[in-house]
């Protein structure tokens, strides 16, 4: 509260710290899932700086957020996602930048690998102190809901639409997790072994758990998402290794990762809303 009053009483005052949870954030919002083009999208969001990026005019952020999309053939969530959750990012005065990753064809889809190029990419471009990795069709339902790192990883899905809001598995880790540089860094990212559905986030969520960190959740009402039903994609299918490549997840961990992250940059699209860039993975690495 006393934060709040500071910002707004000196608004142009950049040396005075952003408040940790704005006097404007409200709980409960409405998410929107109907399709949306991505030109709506950018007209609401003038504030946004070429490539993404956003810094609140009248507080200093307390950390660099590098948001990072792992996007193959989903814009239609894509613009979805950008579209609920940009107002929440901004409300919540933070400085962002948004990545979307793209995968090229033919390669089967790898999320994982994603996480890890998107967080190199990132740290080639400014220096991140937070990573937010975020499926495309998860949208959060309350802005208290903080984009921010903490002292351990952060799964950010408490409750989900599709599961009733509740989740699969209490150690579930998929679809929305958080990471400081130090603490990804530490785990050696994510694994780049997992090509196509499934196992991925398993093996993350090992990481974090062999090198003495632990998960952590807000309450069930604030880390509540709401999600979009979809087929299972082309280029997805689900990868018959994924119970023997999570099964030895910690002896693999400090040899396969983001130290062995090898990709090609095909594209880089700096759009309005988003830094956009395309990889080529070659899948017998
Ligand atoms: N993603 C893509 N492109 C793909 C696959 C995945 O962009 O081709 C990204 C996207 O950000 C997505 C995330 O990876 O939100 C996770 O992938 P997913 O949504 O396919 O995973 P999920 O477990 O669905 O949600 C699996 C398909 C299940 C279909 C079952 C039909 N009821
Ligand atoms: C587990 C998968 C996870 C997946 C989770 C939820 O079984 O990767 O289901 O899937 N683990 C393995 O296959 C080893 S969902 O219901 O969203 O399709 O995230």
């Amino acid at each position: 509260q006393e934060d709040s009053k500071e910002t707004t009483e000196h608004p142009a005052n950049k040396t005075v710290l952003c408040p940790e949870k704005p006097a404007e954030l409200v709980g409960f919002v409405n998410t929107n899932l109907t399709d949306v083009s991505l030109s709506t999208v950018e007209a609401k969001y003038p504030a946004i700086q070429k490539g993404g990026n956003y810094q609140p005019n009248d507080c200093q952020a307390r950390e660099k957020l590098a948001l990072i999309l792992p996007c193959r053939n989903r814009t239609a969530h894509l613009n979805i996602l950008l579209n609920n959750l940009l107002k929440i990012l901004i409300k919540q005065k933070l400085d962002f930048t948004v990545f979307v990753i793209d995968q090229e064809f033919p390669t089967t889809f790898n999320r994982g690998m994603l996480f890890n190029v998107g967080y190199l990419e990132a740290l080639k471009r400014d220096d991140y102190d937070c990573f937010i990795f975020h499926d495309v069709d998860m949208i959060p339902t309350n802005d208290f809901c903080l984009y921010k790192c903490t002292h351990n990883p952060r799964h950010f899905l408490s409750g989900v639409s599709k599961w009733h809001y509740g989740l699969p598995y209490k150690g579930y880790f998929g679809g929305v997790v958080a990471f400081t540089r130090e603490q990804y860094q530490k785990i050696n990212g994510d694994s780049n072994l997992y090509f196509g559905w499934g196992g991925e986030d398993d093996d993350l969520r090992a990481r974090i758990l062999n090198k003495g960190y632990s998960m952590l959740r807000y309450p069930k009402f604030i880390g509540r998402y709401d999600t979009m039903s979809h087929k299972r994609d082309s280029g997805n299918q689900a990868n018959p290794a994924r119970f023997t490549l999570v099964s030895k997840a910690k002896e693999r961990q400090d040899e396969e990762g983001l130290n062995t992250t090898i990709y090609k940059v095909t594209e880089v699209v700096e759009a309005k809303l988003y830094t956009k860039i395309k990889v080529f993975i070659n899948m017998t690495q």
